[in-house]
């Protein structure tokens, strides 16, 4: 970039070697902890026939305990079941030593058990929910209705969690597999179900279809074999051919139907379906399966911890509106997880449905899959490891857009600014204290009326003016949307709403009438941005806005979408889609608790649908019109997401609270969103309701600067949170970690670079770098950037040090580095720092362009260097260079734990003043580099 706004620029080298170095760095003391542990073993289960007999074991010991006379188990059995990898299909008997499991057998040793004997034999963790219904008291005659075992635990009557009392006996009804053939890319099957489930319109007929699309890719999808049903409509990509060394095996039960996958490598069970019955009814589906540890993440999204509990909990997913709290259903759907195996293994699980649903989480370990539509669309992701697993995810679901160079900079936002002067004497603070920024926002006060697309012509009168100033200075300008469109204004008067009705864009009731809810503006419509018409109509409305007030990036809110009423002013229809007999546990009991009604009709399908989409939706057509007003890179931050959404926008994780437990919260959202594909992402810094105080400001402040997305955000009516609004020492507290993050943006701006490429986290969780340290699985009070800038920061009040996990290897402070930063208005030259690992190598690297324009990888407009450590000499090489490149140079090289003072330095071949320092720190200044050329720096 030629003119941008940074400092001191500084480049992370990173080890060749992760397990021995990195970089740490700390807002306070700190102290290191060391050491390593096994993961505890957990024991797996492989049908739940067998536990009606037998006491849980390892699945190592199965072969052994089922051929117990010393014979190969039941051939009988064997035509029960296909083994089927890769290429081939094998003949079960050549396997049986290994992979039979004794269906029959373990029936026919139920003969003679009561009811009760069979019931009570399943032990607690693997009782699967047969009654999951929240709005009845479950008693033994409508658990036994359902076919079900009844048992009573010492909990309350009607407790949603802990064991539950009406589970699934082994011999539960389930479909049958009746036929089993080879594709070109996998298997088709058919699965029939001889006897009912009790839902409603249960599907009899299901096809089962596997593809194996990739060594370490598995699609498994379970349709209505004869009537089309909803699929969400995302372009995934398509395999050509079938997987020639899968690192997974799959094998069939054929009765009751079920799946096995297997890692080949360590043979650990990643998936087992057969621990309770598949159901498939038009609105209710469900399939269990028993997981291979209880290290699991993702399924958001939700406010808890990382690693989630496996103690009973149920996660739902419907896009709501509604201040994160653990437990509900919040803004966005994302049904992934993350799993780690033993050994360091990982794996993931998508599944690619839309509709209302939950997961249901028990100490088996296992999970179920609820969901009230669409199909049972799965993707398996094989890893090895977790870095990888996410990457395979994102190829599927598709990798994040390249990010503006400014939308990594500092925001600064507030809903109650209340004028466009008092927003502009903000930035105007702010530039005078020096203090980094890139981005000023307004809230919903800048419109007039709460009307989208308007601003108020009195209060801020001089919008246009601030952003014009705004762009003076290379800042930039983002303002918010909502979906609802005013609908109460006399005809002719307001634009977006006429020509949307003209043009019949909205969301539809039932009857065909244009649904009307209330948000802030008042009465409103709902665009459909499920059709494509809207997308030329929102382009429309956001180029005559643009005319305006020429912004630069937009806010996405409300988009779950919100409804102050419940499904529109007139409620909902009585009809199955607002009222499914089962609801997920969906905050409010109902799919329409604030928002439209799930019957309400899209141009694609009903809401019911579409609800968890419509974020989704809206961020595409939000950043499709940006680059058609601006011809650059846009910037989309949105506040309701679904899996691709990383292509379209980031994610701020919505209305916090000024709390010190809710900046806690915010590491292991931004570390979950890493994993749904959105790296860009941050919480409302200094938090948003409430009342923050300066010492959690501060500290809020020092790990927001750390965000991949970095905002503060307030509420209306609250005290000002902004850096300027502090007295000297918590504003030169805030402005100096600022200054840190600017001095990291080409750092933080190549970690982009590569989650656009290939789908790398750029938040990142320890485990994924040390995935052999257990100790590292519930760390999610730190993270890393990349590979090796290691956060830890602090957040307690009153201390003034934190104590961290340091894994195995090197680590140095990044605050070694002698020398402060400053932050000036134009390009200043890059300080490249090198952290050597224990055998004195490093590896670095840099993407460069312009920071603005579209595809710049794509077209081959950008730079890319490599950095090298070995034997003393520092080399750059050029790998791909344009004309940026030639813009920036190289000042200081600091090269962190050398361990002698050397005798002379030498640059290109020429020698070079150079300083050493007590802490093993060489700096070399003075280089005047530039970066369009390769160069040697050695030491001696
Ligand atoms: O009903 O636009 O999450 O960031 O300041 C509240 C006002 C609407 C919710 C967003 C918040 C924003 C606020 N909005």
């Amino acid at each position: 970039m030629k003119c941008c706004k940074l400092g001191d620029l500084t480049v992370f080298l990173k080890p060749q070697c992760q397990e021995e170095t990195g970089v740490c760095k700390l807002l306070s003391s700190h102290r290191i902890r060391g050491g390593e542990s096994k993961i505890a073993n957990t024991w797996k289960m492989k049908s739940y026939q067998k536990l009606a007999t037998d006491i849980p074991q390892p699945t190592e010991s199965y072969a052994e305990e089922e051929s117990i006379d010393g014979k190969p188990p039941c051939l009988r059995k064997l035509s029960t079941w296909w083994l089927g990898v890769g290429l081939l299909m094998i003949v079960a008997g050549l396997l049986s030593g290994v992979t039979m499991w004794m269906l029959r057998q373990v029936s026919g040793s139920q003969h003679g058990q009561t009811p009760l004997e069979k019931c009570s034999a399943v032990p607690e963790p693997l009782r699967f929910d047969c009654y999951p219904e929240r709005n009845v008291v479950v008693t033994k005659e409508l658990c036994e209705s359902r076919g079900c075992c009844f048992i009573e635990r010492d909990q309350p009557l009607g407790s949603r969690s802990g064991v539950p009392w009406c589970f699934y006996p082994p011999d539960f009804p389930s479909y049958t597999l009746e036929s089993l053939n080879q594709t070109e890319l996998g298997m088709v099957g058919l699965l029939r179900r001889k006897v009912k489930a009790y839902y409603p319109r249960d599907i009899e007929r299901l096809q089962l279809s596997v593809e194996f699309e990739t060594d370490t890719r598995l699609h498994i999808k379970i349709t209505d074999s004869t009537s089309p049903r909803f699929e969400v409509p995302l372009e995934v990509p398509r395999a050509m051919k079938k997987a020639e060394n899968p690192v997974y095996s799959l094998e069939f039960s054929k009765e009751p139907f079920g799946l096995l996958l297997r890692r080949r490598a360590s043979g650990a069970v990643l998936l087992n379906t057969t621990v309770a019955p598949l159901i498939f009814a038009d609105q209710f589906l469900q399939i269990s399966t028993i997981l291979p540890s209880k290290f699991l993440y993702g399924l958001g999204e939700h406010r808890s911890s990382f690693l989630h509990s496996l103690d009973w909990s149920t996660l739902t997913l419907w896009a709501r509106d509604v201040p994160p709290t653990e437990s509900y259903n919040l803004y966005g759907a994302h049904p992934f997880y993350l799993l780690m195996e033993e050994e360091g293994a990982a794996h993931g699980v998508f599944l690619l449905n839309s509709n209302a649903m939950e997961v249901a989480l028990q100490p088996a370990p296992a999970l179920t899959w609820r969901t009230i539509g669409g199909v049972l669309d799965f993707y398996i992701f094989l890893g090895p490891d977790p870095n990888m697993v996410i990457q395979q995810y994102q190829q599927v679901i598709g990798f994040p857009a390249m990010p503006p160079f400014w939308g990594l900079g500092f925001h600064l936002c507030r809903w109650g600014y209340g004028t466009s002067n008092a927003t502009w004497q903000i930035v105007k603070a702010m530039r005078n204290y020096q203090i980094p920024q890139d981005a000023q926002w307004n809230d919903i006060d800048y419109m007039e009326g709460y009307r989208d697309f308007t601003f108020d012509p009195e209060k801020f009168d001089t919008l246009p003016q601030l952003v014009e100033d705004l762009h003076k200075h290379g800042q930039y300008y983002v303002m918010i949307l909502d979906p609802g469109i005013s609908s109460t204004n006399p005809p002719g008067s307001y634009w977006p709403y006429d020509e949307g009705l003209r043009r019949g864009i909205f969301i539809n009731t039932t009857q065909g009438q244009t649904l009307i809810g209330q948000v802030w503006p008042g009465l409103t419509a709902f665009p459909d941005f499920s059709n494509p018409d809207t997308y030329q109509w929102w382009l429309e409305n956001l180029n005559r806005f643009h005319a305006r007030v020429p912004f630069d990036g937009l806010w996405i809110d409300m988009n779950e979408p919100s409804d102050f009423k419940d499904g529109s002013v007139d409620g909902c229809s009585p009809g199955e889609l607002d009222n499914p007999l089962y609801v997920p546990a969906v905050l409010g009991g109902s799919l329409s608790a604030k928002t439209v009604c799930a019957s309400a009709k899209q141009s694609a399908s009903m809401h019911y649908n579409l609800h968890n989409l419509y974020g989704l939706m809206e961020a595409k057509a939000t950043a499709s019109a940006l680059i058609q007003i601006r011809g650059k890179r846009p910037l989309v931050i949105s506040r309701s997401t679904f899996p691709s959404q990383g292509r379209y926008s980031g994610h701020w994780l919505g209305d916090n609270r000024s709390k010190w437990k809710e900046m806690y919260w915010s590491v292991p959202g931004v570390l979950s969103f890493n994993l749904f594909g959105i790296p860009l992402v941050g919480a409302d810094i200094c938090g948003f309701s409430g009342t923050t105080s300066e010492e959690l400001c501060t500290r809020w402040m020092q790990l927001g600067a750390f965000y991949p997305f970095s905002r503060n955000h307030n509420t209306q009516n609250e005290k000002a949170q902004d850096p300027v609004a502090f007295g000297s020492v918590a504003r030169t507290a805030m402005k100096e970690v600022l200054l840190t993050r600017y001095a990291l943006l080409p750092f933080l701006y190549t970690l982009f670079h590569r989650a656009h490429l290939q789908g790398h986290t750029v938040a990142r969780a320890l485990f994924f770098e040390f995935p052999q340290d257990v100790i590292t699985y519930s760390i999610d009070k730190q993270f890393l950037w990349g590979q090796s800038l290691l956060v830890t920061p602090v957040l307690e009040p009153g201390v003034d040090s934190v104590i961290g996990y340091f894994p195995r290897g090197v680590w140095y402070d990044y605050y070694t580095k002698p020398g402060s930063t400053s932050w000036v208005s134009s390009g200043n030259p890059l300080r490249l720092i090198a952290a050597l690992s224990q055998n004195a190598s490093a590896w670095g690297d840099l993407f460069w362009d312009d920071g603005e324009s579209l595809d710049t990888f794509e077209r081959g407009d950008y730079s890319y260097l490599v950095f090298n450590v070995t034997q003393n000499v520092f080399t750059s090489t050029v790998l791909h260079a344009n004309v940026e490149a030639t813009y920036i140079t190289v000042d200081v090289l600091s090269v962190y734990g050398v361990r002698e003072k050397p005798s002379r330095v030498t640059v290109n071949g020429k020698e070079n003043p150079f300083s050493y320092l007590d802490n093993q720190v060489l700096t070399v200044s003075d280089l005047n580099l530039n970066l369009s050329q390769g160069f040697s720096i050695r030491w001696l």
